[in-house]
């Protein structure tokens, strides 16, 4: 094994069933931009997103469409994989729940836990949620005057079932559960959603959970029982494993990125699905005796004037459209920047104008073209660097940069990253300040020596700060380390002023044209 740090990243596996909007790209946006980061902080990474193919909704959406399921959700797969694409979303693998290894290692693992007495046969009888893919008691559910239930917070209508069901005794792992949470205030953040989870779930009593279905085949068959479809959450949550080859025959990934104790392990979440991600999967790794990941990172949600983001409502946000408009960097940069991780955060067009306008084109787009201008302007393009700190306005200068980097660091390694964006964009508004006090161009007519000085901190600025957006703006940043002549710098590390004794810039280009 190497010894490099390892960073693994998953994204949760998406429906096919609806075109995905701003909600799915702020989630995966997210992922890109920790994976992209800890690239540049020296780590081997790994970062996973997919798609969550099987199951009722599915099969319902395909008959819709007079398709057959794989038909269909061959089909959506391509949008996915497009808008990743055009949104730079570089993932390691695109696992869909349907490919043939993740199958077959789920329906292993299925045998496994029957073998090791955590499933067994009996009667399910309870309401369930085709949309949400979500089973209710009749306390959990609410009743409507109409005599219906209805999910209790996406309102979709619950329908009465009693089928021969398999379960997965997970009422024994309560106390364990909470124990392990005690234990490891890092698993979810944000802290808050822990005690929602035991307040409402371990606390009154956990039950035993129905993973498997008879009233639909679109899925994974249960071995020696073929009329029983393993149940969606139980396929989908596999997949964070069986991406790896997890009891594969090659499970060099697995070893590589889950299975030793410096793994850093990362799975993001919207807050919806906290309690599968932090209650039945962390008991499902204790079943296989398998090491859980660090940390679960359940987000708030992207809603707009009008609430929630849904079809019904009319009010989805679609990101091609903006992508289009404004560019792929300028929405990764607005939700990554806007949007507080913990808390759910309205998108309006006007908000996301006025981003563009005063972040991008007048503090970035600008710092970077004015000084690459007056580089050209005042030394050709080229200067023999000169990082001396005798001026008052290069000191604080040189102080606010080194303090940024390490603020940097500090709130991405705790995954922090809005806070992180909040930093650059404090040094951005310190660095055009900076221009200001110091007036490049009244002392270019009286010290050429004192305006060397100037200008070397502000490229360096310039450097730093297009460093540290890297993983943010994927494309802008690309074409500003051109600009100035940094395209060889991979690493936070590698930002050290003893390797920048000879700076040259390129000819201006203008980065985000005002809207
Ligand atoms: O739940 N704001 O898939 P899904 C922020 N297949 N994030 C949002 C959002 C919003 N308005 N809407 C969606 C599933 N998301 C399962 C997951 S994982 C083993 C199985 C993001 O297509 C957010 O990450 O309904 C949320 O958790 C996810 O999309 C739900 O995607």
């Amino acid at each position: 094994m190497s010894s490099k740090k390892t960073f693994y990243i998953s994204t949760p596996i998406f429906y096919p069933s609806g075109n995905l909007h701003i909600g799915h790209v702020y989630t995966t946006a997210i992922a890109d931009s920790l994976t992209r980061y800890k690239k540049m902080r020296g780590y081997e990474t790994y970062f996973l997103t997919g798609s969550d193919e099987h199951g009722e909704k599915i099969e319902q959406k395909a008959k819709e469409n007079n398709l057959s399921p794989q038909k269909y959700v061959d089909e959506m797969i391509v949008n996915f994989k497009k808008l990743w694409d055009l949104i730079d979303v570089k993932y390691s693998r695109f696992i869909r729940t349907t490919d043939k290894d993740h199958e077959t290692i789920v329906a292993k693992t299925f045998t496994k836990l029957q073998k090791d007495k955590f499933i067994y046969k009996d009667f399910y009888e309870g309401l369930y949620s085709v949309s949400d893919e979500e089973f209710f008691t009749e306390q959990q559910a609410k009743k409507h005057e109409d005599g219906k239930y209805y999910h209790p917070v996406s309102g979709h209508v619950l329908k009465k079932v009693k089928e021969a069901s398999y379960f997965l005794e997970i009422s024994k792992f309560g106390k364990w559960l909470k124990q392990y949470f005690y234990d490891h205030p890092e698993f979810v953040i944000p802290e808050k959603r822990i005690n929602e989870l035991i307040n409402n779930f371990i606390d009154p009593g956990l039950k035993d959970l129905s993973v498997t279905r008879t009233s639909f085949s679109w899925g994974v068959p249960v071995n020696g029982d073929n009329k029983h479809v393993i149940y969606v959450w139980i396929d989908a949550l596999m997949n964070y494993i069986t991406a790896l080859g997890y009891n594969s025959n090659d499970e060099t990934l697995f070893n590589q990125y889950w299975n030793h104790d410096n793994a850093e392990i990362v799975h993001l979440v919207g807050k919806e699905i906290t309690r599968f991600h932090c209650i039945y999967w962390p008991i499902l790794l204790k079943m296989l005796n398998v090491k859980q990941p660090t940390t679960v990172l359940a987000h708030g949600w992207i809603v707009t004037k009008e609430g929630k983001m849904s079809k019904s409502k009319g009010n989805v946000v679609n990101p091609l459209d903006l992508i289009e408009k404004y560019g792929s960097d300028a929405l990764r940069y607005f939700l990554l920047k806007e949007i507080k991780l913990n808390e759910d955060g309205v998108f309006s067009i006007d908000h996301f104008e006025s981003v563009y306008n005063n972040d991008l084109s007048n503090k970035y787009g600008n710092l970077i073209s004015r000084t690459v201008s007056m580089i050209n302007k005042y030394f050709s393009g080229n200067i023999a660097s000169d990082f001396s700190i005798e001026n008052k306005f290069c000191k604080k200068l040189s102080l606010r940069i080194e303090e940024a980097i390490f603020d940097y660091n500090n709130a991405m390694d705790k995954l922090k990253i809005n806070n992180a964006l909040d930093i650059v964009s404090d040094l951005l508004r310190d660095s055009n300040k900076y221009v200001d006090e110091t007036t490049p161009w009244i002392v270019a007519k009286t010290d050429k020596k004192e305006l060397q000085n100037v200008l070397s901190w502000l490229y360096y600025s310039c450097v730093v700060i297009n460093t540290l957006l890297k993983p943010f703006i994927v494309k802008k940043s690309k074409i500003a380390a051109g600009l100035l002549e940094v395209s060889h710098i991979k690493l936070i590390d590698d930002l050290q002023i003893a390797n920048f004794t000879n700076i040259k810039v390129k000819e201006n280009k203008i980065l985000f044209p005002r809207i």
